[in-house]
């Protein structure tokens, strides 16, 4: 039974195409929160601004060949980091053969991301309802990797007013959606003070993006 329990924790099923891997990234959570603190060297977490003029709650910055940028002008991909006019920090290879081993865990054998987008959450910080449709490659999935505290993640349906449903993201885990769940609403509750895993009082989430 004890075995059954800890099998079903193993790779847990969120939707059709839709899997969390609950602490996938144990052994290298270490080590993942380093290679992210170096990409934020090259190009800093800032707190951008939306379309509609908010500044957002959450710090982003991104690694690899396309990041995800939103100012007055709209979100977009862009290949230059508009804060140092560089190219974004290259993507981390641990990074990229654990998104694509997560990906092949949940049947998407040929990701290959080429964005990763880093977001930095502090107690409060929120990330609103939302769907990710900028990257023109709908068909590759999204492979999340959580750090740090934990965050009650919000997943919706394909329409904005559908049902919300709460599931705990903690510290190592990893989840993938694509298919016919790539298109969800999604977002992520205010962040809740808590005991860290190490790496401080923050929650890193780092999604990996096929952006073509
Ligand atoms: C469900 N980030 O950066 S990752 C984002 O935890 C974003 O920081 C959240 O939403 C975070 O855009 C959630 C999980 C995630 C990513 C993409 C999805 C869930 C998704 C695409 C479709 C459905
Ligand atoms: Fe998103």
């Amino acid at each position: 039974m004890t075995l059954e329990l800890f099998q079903s924790l193993e790779h847990c099923k969120l939707g059709e195409d839709a899997w969390l891997f609950p602490r996938f990234l144990t052994a290298e959570a270490d080590e993942l929160f380093k290679l992210v603190m170096q990409v934020a060297k090259g190009s800093p977490f800032r707190r951008m601004v939306t379309p509609n003029g908010y500044q957002m709650s959450v710090a982003m910055t991104n690694c690899g060949d396309d990041g995800w940028v939103t100012d007055k002008m709209g979100y977009r991909y862009t290949a230059i980091d508009p804060l140092t006019q560089q190219a974004w920090p290259k993507m981390p290879v641990l990074f990229y053969q654990l998104a694509c081993d997560a990906a092949k865990q949940a049947g998407f054998t040929d990701f290959s991301p080429n964005a990763c987008l880093i977001n930095h959450y502090k107690v409060g910080s929120k990330l609103s309802l939302h769907q990710d449709k900028d990257e023109s490659n709908l068909r590759a999935p999204i492979v999340s990797f959580s750090l740090g505290l934990p965050a009650t993640f919000l997943w919706g349906g394909l329409k904005r007013s559908d049902k919300v449903y709460k599931v705990a993201l903690h510290h190592a885990d990893a989840v993938v959606w694509g298919g016919v769940d790539r298109l969800r609403f999604h977002g992520v509750a205010a962040l809740l003070d808590g005991v860290p895993p190490s790496l401080g009082k923050r929650r890193i989430n780092l999604t990996f993006r096929q952006t073509n």
